[in-house]
């Protein structure tokens, strides 16, 4: 089952809790970010070298970095829903700003790659 580590009140948790939902995946979420702590453990930053959430474990991949957990995810389970079919559509959508990252102003940043 798809695992998420972030508090609720955090914009890039409930991005991917969205999406999630969205996908209709069933998941198991974890508090974790400010009082929760969690983030600076050591096995938390094995997964999430910037100790920041949203982090996912699906399958055993780790996905950290919300628009990048968005667009695995709605590559990976959204193919004719989040994932347009047409690349000319999928394109459109990234241009249009439709998944852009909010970042936290205390966020810092540098992501994954992963094919979209
Ligand atoms: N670019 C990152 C930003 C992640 C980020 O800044 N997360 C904030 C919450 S919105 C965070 O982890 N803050 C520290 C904390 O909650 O302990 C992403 O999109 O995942």
């Amino acid at each position: 089952m798809l695992k998420i580590w972030g508090r609720t009140n955090s914009v890039n948790v409930k991005k991917v809790m969205w999406c999630a939902d969205e996908l209709g995946l069933q998941h198991e979420r974890t508090d974790a970010g400010l009082q929760f702590g969690v983030v600076n453990e050591p096995w938390y930053r094995k997964m999430n070298p910037n100790g920041l959430v949203p982090t996912v474990e699906d399958d055993g991949l780790v996905v950290w970095e919300s628009n990048t957990i968005v667009r695995y995810l709605a590559a990976k389970h959204g193919a004719g829903t989040l994932r347009p079919a047409d690349s000319g559509a999928r394109a459109a959508r990234k241009s249009s700003g439709a998944m852009r990252q909010y970042d936290c102003p205390q966020g810092g940043q540098y992501g994954q790659a992963i094919p979209s």
